[in-house]
């Protein structure tokens, strides 16, 4: 890609005086009309490129738009978001993610959107995604373990997210199995995993994750007051997503890598360190139509939750907990 060429050569000329159209199109092998498209396609995606009397060219700014130009730079994976879709707007990033496996995409496929006009939670419950203020992405993943395994990735990918922002931010966040990111116990993410499996092999794994980066209070409706938060509302900073996202990026490559080696096994402890909120704690817990609650005692090799109730100590792999 044209453009891709040209802003390799600016951000390497950033610090010096930048470099003339006719160098650029020197060193591309390019006529300088293309040059010329290829800067005003950049200026468009909103790179901000200035001209000094009209011939060199510097660069000044980025974007922090979920472009492939600007989540591919510098990106250390070999798998996830080697191939990248970016959209303006999606229904929501698992469903076309789930359309794409079926139709073979290559695992590491990474699907995102600046906006989601039907995000989606678990049980059909509805994610908020509002225009540029987070990060709204899916993953394709295809690993050769057996379906009952497949939900640890919900803890991983967990696991992997509490590290970006706690290294990141160096906010306090903490897993609230199975699948909700908290700091100050306001939810910040929240991860959907969908499964296509027969009965012994995975055949894909969608893993959809909705990070609340730049919103502000009132970006939240009335019902999600107190109960949701975002990193800025959190630090007072605004984070660049590109940069959280190609961080989380890394982090879950290496987890994803391990657990499909050794098993959930090999993260427990770092993940059941991420769950203090929890561990230890009593809660109530939704499980299917059952209300059950007790004191949560551990988190086992599957990723399922070990509850003291009562009667009985129990073991539970899904559900939807309240601390209380
Ligand atoms: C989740 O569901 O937490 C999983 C959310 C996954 C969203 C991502 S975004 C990219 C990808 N594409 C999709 O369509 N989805 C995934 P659950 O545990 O069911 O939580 C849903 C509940 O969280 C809702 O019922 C609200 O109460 C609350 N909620 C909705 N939007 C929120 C937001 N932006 N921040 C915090 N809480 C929210």
């Amino acid at each position: 890609m044209i453009s891709e060429s040209i802003l390799t050569l600016l951000k390497r000329e950033k610090k010096s005086g930048g470099l003339s159209a006719s160098l650029l199109s020197s060193s591309l092998s390019l006529p300088t009309s293309s040059v010329y498209e290829g800067i005003a396609e950049l200026r468009k995606l909103g790179y901000k490129i200035e001209t000094e009397k009209g011939k060199i060219y510097r660069l000044t700014s980025v974007p922090d738009s979920l472009i492939p130009l600007e989540i591919h730079d510098n990106l250390k994976t070999k798998i996830l978001g080697k191939r990248i879709l970016s959209y303006r707007t999606l229904k929501s990033t698992n469903d076309l993610a789930y359309r794409l496996a079926e139709e073979k995409a290559p695992e590491g496929t990474l699907i995102v959107a600046e906006k989601q006009t039907a995000g989606k939670g678990r049980l059909g419950r509805k994610w908020l995604s509002p225009p540029e203020r987070g990060i709204w992405m899916s993953l394709i993943l295809r690993p050769k373990i057996p379906p009952a395994k497949a939900p640890g990735l919900s803890l991983c990918t967990g696991l992997a997210l509490v590290k970006t922002i706690r290294e990141k931010t160096g906010l306090q966040a903490d897993l609230k199995w199975p699948n909700d990111c908290l700091i100050e116990g306001k939810k910040f993410a929240g991860i959907l995993l969908e499964l296509s499996a027969e009965l012994d092999k995975v055949n894909f794994v969608i893993i959809g994750v909705g990070i609340n980066v730049n919103q502000v209070q009132n970006d939240f409706p009335k019902n999600l007051k107190g109960k949701a938060t975002s990193i800025l509302m959190e630090s007072g900073k605004r984070y660049s997503r590109v940069e959280l996202l190609k961080t989380f990026l890394e982090k879950l490559e290496k987890i994803y890598l391990n657990f499909k080696t050794f098993g959930l096994k090999f993260y427990l402890d770092e993940i059941k360190g991420s769950s203090s909120i929890m561990l230890g704690h009593k809660v109530k817990l939704l499980y299917g139509k059952e209300k059950i609650r007790g004191i949560v005692k551990d988190i086992d090799e599957n990723g399922s939750l070990i509850l003291e109730t009562r009667s009985r100590l129990r073991t539970i792999s899904s559900g939807e907990v309240t601390l209380i």
